[in-house]
């Protein structure tokens, strides 16, 4: 049995990964066409030179004008026919679309396109027409006749081609955001929405990225300044007894929140609460505990609490404070009496740097996950 027989017996296929994976845009008409042109004559090269002068330039005339269409054709529809169909989406990727600019924008684009296509097929039609009427019963034996034919022939050629042109340049705008666009969904992760998701938030340099590189195979960066996640990144976690892998979980790396009212949110910050809202199964929060941190103990619980405010009701959160292998730190004692004061609760506390606790993080994230 083939494999997509096997999937339709078995039903709706859960769709991995990221749905912008494999779509190219160019975002630049005007290189289109030169490519366009460019393979018209290449592909015309190889046309016959025999036969009457006039059949033979009306004969090219018209297939410069099949071979555009299908170019076109190809082109526009095919990036219509990539884009993945944004209603039916995972919301995790369809709200970032709404981030970094608007579902419905995208829709409008993807409608002119196909609006373009279209005209552009009615443009080569009647041109064919109108070609193909010219002189057809134009002796050969009249060289005036023929040459004023083919003289018609070029010009309806070129203004032809001018419209199709003007159509496709009229596409600027549309091509250049698609592109922007496309570019960034695809270097967001590949989701698998069998697995559940942790995900690692807190203020900025609290060492996310380290915890998260630490624990998985995620490729993250890392910097001892702040704001050097700008994505999402994700990493497997996996739970394994004698090489045996028991469970496995999708661990996300966030950009640093602040504790700003959420108006004057950066795109970074929307990302990483978006990523709670549409993927966490267990929210990590980590404080950074040093006197170096880039927010005072305050604005951190303040991080915190905007956090509980949007998502702690239904989601586990595990706190921990970060970078204990630094001695007598102040901040440490204070975030951990403010947390037992506000949510009569005890932070675990770590070290990244140190592997301490970590153990014990991923204890709790294992039986978060299975609650
Ligand atoms: N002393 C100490 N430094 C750490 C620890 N974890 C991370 N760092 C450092 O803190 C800085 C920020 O780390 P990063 O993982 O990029 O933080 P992020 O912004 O929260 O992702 C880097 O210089 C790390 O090396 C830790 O446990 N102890
Ligand atoms: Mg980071």
């Amino acid at each position: 049995m083939s494999n997509d027989k096997i999937k339709d017996l078995l039903g709706t296929e859960v769709r991995k990964g990221n749905p912008f994976r494999g779509i190219y845009v160019n975002p630049n008409p005007q290189e289109l066409i030169k490519l366009a042109l460019s393979r018209m004559d290449k592909q015309l090269r190889s046309l016959p030179t025999k036969g009457l002068l006039l059949s033979r330039v009306k004969k090219r005339a018209l297939n410069k004008l099949d071979f555009l269409e299908a170019f076109f054709k190809k082109y526009l529809l095919s990036i219509i026919k990539k884009m993945p169909y944004l209603d039916t989406i995972h919301p995790f990727y369809r709200s970032i679309i709404n981030i970094w600019s608007s579902v419905d924008d995208i829709k409008i684009e993807l409608a002119k396109i196909y609006g373009a296509y279209k005209l552009i097929l009615r443009f080569i039609d009647r041109y064919k027409e109108k070609i193909r009427h010219i002189s057809p019963r134009v002796d050969y034996r009249d060289t005036k006749g023929q040459k004023k034919a083919i003289k018609e022939i070029r010009k309806i050629e070129t203004e032809c081609f001018g419209r199709i042109f003007s159509v496709i340049k009229s596409l600027k705008k549309e091509f250049r955001h698609l592109s922007d666009i496309v570019i960034k969904m695809k270097k967001l992760p590949d989701l698998d929405p069998s697995l559940p998701v942790v995900v690692v938030v807190g203020p900025p340099n609290a060492g996310k990225s380290s915890f998260v590189k630490l624990v998985s195979n995620a490729r993250v960066e890392i910097a001892s300044y702040p704001f050097t996640t700008k994505n999402i990144t994700f990493g497997h976690l996996e739970k394994q007894e004698n090489k045996l892998v028991l469970k496995r979980a999708q661990i996300v790396d966030t950009p640093g929140l602040f504790d700003k009212p959420l108006e004057g949110r950066k795109k970074e910050e929307l990302l990483a609460l978006n990523a709670i809202k549409y993927l966490a199964n267990v929210v990590l929060f980590l404080f950074d505990g040093s006197s170096m941190a880039v927010m005072s103990p305050e604005e951190q619980l303040n991080v915190l609490s905007v956090v509980i405010s949007f998502f702690g009701k239904n989601r586990a959160i595990i706190l921990a404070i970060n970078k204990v292998d630094i001695p007598k730190e102040e901040a440490i004692q204070k975030i951990k009496l403010e947390l037992d004061r506000r949510y009569n609760t005890k932070p675990i506390l770590i070290s990244v740097k140190e592997q301490k606790n970590i153990d014990k993080i991923i204890e709790l994230i294992w039986a978060d996950l299975s609650k």
